[in-house]
């Protein structure tokens, strides 16, 4: 976003819009003292909130603690994390899809009734048009759906319905559907965009695929789902309706109306059902061309960015980006526009509702608008770009702005304390901020990303505290802590991973011609087997069970001269392949500290040449079973 700053300001300043800049505020750098104190948590005290923030192409998602503004840990999500063994155990290396890079944009945590449940958090990776599911038991990715067929980019991606029975994705970049060789001057007839539902599983979260809608080729942006009155619809805003093809600086700013686009996601569902979708690439889409019912375009001035439904569902703010405003848009109006079927023509099948139809109130809330998230006295707040602002208005009549707060810099997303959820807890916002130019320490070009946490409790938003953040946060999500009892250990009763076992006396190495299994154990400070004898040309799969059911002892597995390296947490059991290339001596370790005879904790793997006799089944020897027993027995 960051070349975007530039571009769209001189889009900006050409359209005239300089003129209506609001009065300027004086900038609050926070309070010192009074405000410190109210981000202070004390040593060994907890915080109360829960934030998670994108990693942007970092591609995993970082946790913070609120307000403390602590950063407690980074969950690997797209991208492999060689310190635990993200992307190089078996298991986690299929899930990655051969994939070592995403881009992840916008956390969305499950939700029932509109409000957070704290069970999954989802996450797109916008390139390669995938979603996953963080389980909030152990803060793992636990799947990762897609790349969806025919879709090119999921930016407008997860957003949660208020039940979580969807997360959607719609394509930031258009592109044929199917995908196949054209001409790129023949966008208009042959590029289109698309906007999937893709249906999770009630009870486990699974997402599977629902339904793909063939959209106009322009550019989906971003999305919300609607709550209360408004439940069963997914709104989605775009930019360059022009559908401009080359230098869309220039081409998508044209047109003074993109659009949000409502779809109604049952309908959508019913249709699939009924059998009126044709498959492509494996996947039900439909074509409003043939399918009526099931999507709507609302005008939307020049090219929005986010679009954020109110808390009680009733109202669809859009901001277009290169506008001073919010557009407000009445739930009610909208319905009523569409079954009074009042169209102002359709853009490839899809109906336009005309603007003044659905158009509740225009709020002028200062330049370069992007998101908007609420509170819970009926205050909403929206990230202003250009500003560098967070302007606080009123949602309702007289539809003003009571409020400004300075931001350093260039505010992207915003994220209040559970904002977009039915019941805000209006406590807290955060400032994600593009640029944080001199805010740190210089640590050369590239500087940190910059997060504030400002508090809403007063009448006046106040800045309490900076925080620097890795590349690169967009959206981000805070849930209240007491929502979440996330385990400490994986009981071992439940672990029926296929290469588990339970005692010493199961331990042992097996052979299948040049396939080696070994099923081995890992308790402080042991690996049972510590001797591995395979051959030359082996292919190596070890299973470790970490038999502890201790918090937080963790063991780690790694092989010197090899990117082999993993960790297993207490009652776990993690699959790793290793070849072995040559003969030699090959020494692992324990790479996750674990007690004070952690340096101890290691083993060799014996690689002797091709085609030395070797056994098809070894197992440890007696007394080196009793020497674990004993070790499990004092645990
Ligand atoms: S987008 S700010 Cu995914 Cu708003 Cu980046
Ligand atoms: Cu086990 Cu260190």
């Amino acid at each position: 976003m960051k070349r975007w700053i530039v571009l769209s300001l001189a889009g900006v300043v050409a359209l005239g819009l300089a003129s209506q800049l609001p009065g300027c505020t004086a900038s609050r750098g926070g309070s010192g003292a009074a405000a410190a104190q109210k981000v202070y948590v004390k040593p060994g005290e907890h915080d109360t909130y829960y934030a998670f923030l994108s990693g942007g192409h970092h591609g995993n998602v970082y946790v913070y603690g609120m307000p403390s503004c602590r950063h407690i840990t980074t969950i690997p999500v797209f991208t492999p994390e060689p310190a635990v063994g993200y992307g190089v155990d078996e298991e986690s290396k299929v899930m990655l899809g051969g994939f070592s890079w995403g881009d992840a944009h916008h956390p969305g945590l499950s939700e029932t009734d509109g409000d957070y449940d704290g069970r999954w958090l989802f996450i797109n990776d916008m390139p390669n048009a995938r979603i996953a599911r963080i389980d909030l038991k152990d803060f793992k990715t636990r799947q990762i759906f897609g790349p969806i067929p025919n879709l090119s980019a999921a930016h407008a991606c997860p957003f949660p319905t208020p039940n979580t029975e969807y997360v959607f994705a719609a394509s930031r970049f258009s592109a044929p559907v199917p995908n196949r060789y054209v001409k790129v001057e023949d966008y208009a007839k042959e590029f289109r965009g698309i906007i999937a539902g893709v249906k999770v599983d009630p009870k486990d979260g699974t997402m599977s695929m629902g339904f793909e809608i063939l959209m106009p080729p322009f550019n989906w942006d971003l999305a919300d789902a609607g709550k209360g009155p408004s439940h069963g619809w997914e709104f989605f805003t775009c930019y360059n309706s022009e559908m401009g093809f080359d230098s869309l600086e220039v081409k998508a700013s044209q047109a003074e109306m993109d659009f949000v686009a409502a779809v109604d996601w049952r309908a959508a569902q019913k249709a699939v059902d009924e059998g009126k979708a044709k498959m492509i690439s494996g996947v039900p889409v439909l074509d409003p061309q043939q399918v009526k019912g099931i999507a709507y375009l609302i005008p939307v001035p020049k090219s929005p960015h986010g679009v954020d439904v109110n808390p009680s569902g009733e109202y669809i703010c859009a901001s277009g980006k290169l506008q001073a405003d919010v557009s407000v848009y009445s739930y009610a109006k909208m319905k009523a526009a569409i079954d009074g079927g009042k169209f102002d023509g359709d853009r490839m099948g899809v109906p336009v509702l005309k603007y003044e139809d659905v158009l509740e109130a225009t709020v002028p809330v200062g330049l370069g608008p992007l998101h908007t998230q609420f509170d819970d006295k009926g205050n909403a707040y929206t990230s202003l770009f250009l500003d560098s602002q967070i302007a606080k208005w009123k949602v309702g009549p007289p539809w003003q702005v009571v409020d400004k707060i300075d931001v350093y810099y260039s505010i992207g997303h915003l994220m209040a304390s559970e904002g977009d959820t039915r019941h805000p807890t209006g406590e807290y916002v955060v400032a994600l901020d593009k640029l944080s130019k001199d805010r740190y320490l210089n640590v050369g070009p590239t500087h940190p990303e910059a997060a504030q946490l400002i508090d809403l409790r007063g009448p006046k938003m106040e800045l309490l505290y900076d925080f620097p953040t890795y590349l690169e946060p967009h959206y981000a999500q805070m849930i209240k802590a007491e929502k979440l009892k996330p385990i400490t250990v994986y009981p071992m009763v439940e672990n029926h991973k296929p290469g588990a076992i339970r005692t010493a006396e199961e331990a042992r190495i097996e052979r299948k011609g040049n396939r080696v299994d070994v099923y081995g154990l890992v308790v402080r400070t042991h690996f049972t087997p510590d001797i591995v004898r395979v051959n030359e040309g082996d292919d190596v799969y070890f299973h470790w069970t970490n038999l502890e059911q201790d918090d937080d002892i963790a063991h780690g597995f790694g092989i010197l001269w090899s990117s082999c390296n993993m960790q297993v947490e207490p009652g776990e059991t993690k699959t790793m392949r290793w070849k072995a290339a040559r003969p030699g001596i090959t020494p692992f370790y324990c790479s996750n500290f674990c007690s004070a005879l952690h340096q101890e904790m290691q083993g060799y793997i014996e690689v002797s040449p091709r085609g030395t006799p070797v056994a098809a089944v070894q197992r440890p020897a007696p007394e080196k079973t009793a020497e674990v027993a004993a070790l499990l027995k004092t645990e």
